[in-house]
């Protein structure tokens, strides 16, 4: 299954863009050095040279979006208000590599945050997609509404996954994410 397969894929070409970037970079500064102090004026006369040897997270995100095979997006709302503190919707159906954004709407602060145990095998995994985090498995906090955060679900296994917001767990905000086979 080409799901499967893209991952290791990925990782390889991710590989080869950070060592072409090293090879680049020390490229760059072999020049710098040899050519003295007047090669200074033209490195900032042309910055985006070295801006490309780079590969800042940014970089790396979009190469993975770019070689992924078409990942769905869900979105998932964050709400408090007289009605209560919900997800919205409190359970998404996704598959391995789809994407979930959590947008903070109103009644915050709220975060997402899954349980290792809920998590099991797959929380070091889970860990490692959130870009953001405060603690282990868990996201920061969104203050404002229109502020958003973004897991990617890449090389979760299929299965449950519960997640809830610190701040309002006693008033019940709760979700839950199922990986599809
Ligand atoms: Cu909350």
């Amino acid at each position: 299954m080409p799901r499967h397969l893209a991952p290791s894929d990925t990782s390889r070409r991710l590989r080869s863009l950070v060592v072409a970037g090293i090879v680049l970079s020390f490229v760059g500064l072999a020049l710098g050095a040899c050519a003295g102090p007047r090669t200074q004026v033209n490195l900032a006369d042309r910055p985006s040279r070295f801006v490309a040897t780079r590969s800042t997270p940014d970089m790396v995100a979009r190469a993975r979006r770019s070689t992924a095979p078409k990942a769905d997006t869900v979105v998932i709302e964050m709400r408090g208000d007289a009605n209560g503190y919900v997800f919205a919707p409190d359970t998404v159906h996704i598959h391995t590599g789809d994407v979930v954004t959590w947008k903070m709407i109103s009644g915050g602060p709220h975060n997402i945050a899954f349980s290792r145990e809920a998590a099991g095998d797959a929380a070091d995994v889970i860990n490692r997609n959130m870009a953001a985090k405060m603690a282990y498995l868990s996201s920061p906090l969104l203050m404002n509404p229109g502020e958003a955060l973004t897991v990617p679900f890449n090389d979760v296994p299929p299965g449950t996954y519960e997640f809830h917001c610190i701040p309002h767990l006693a008033m019940g905000q709760k979700g839950v994410i199922i990986v599809d086979p």
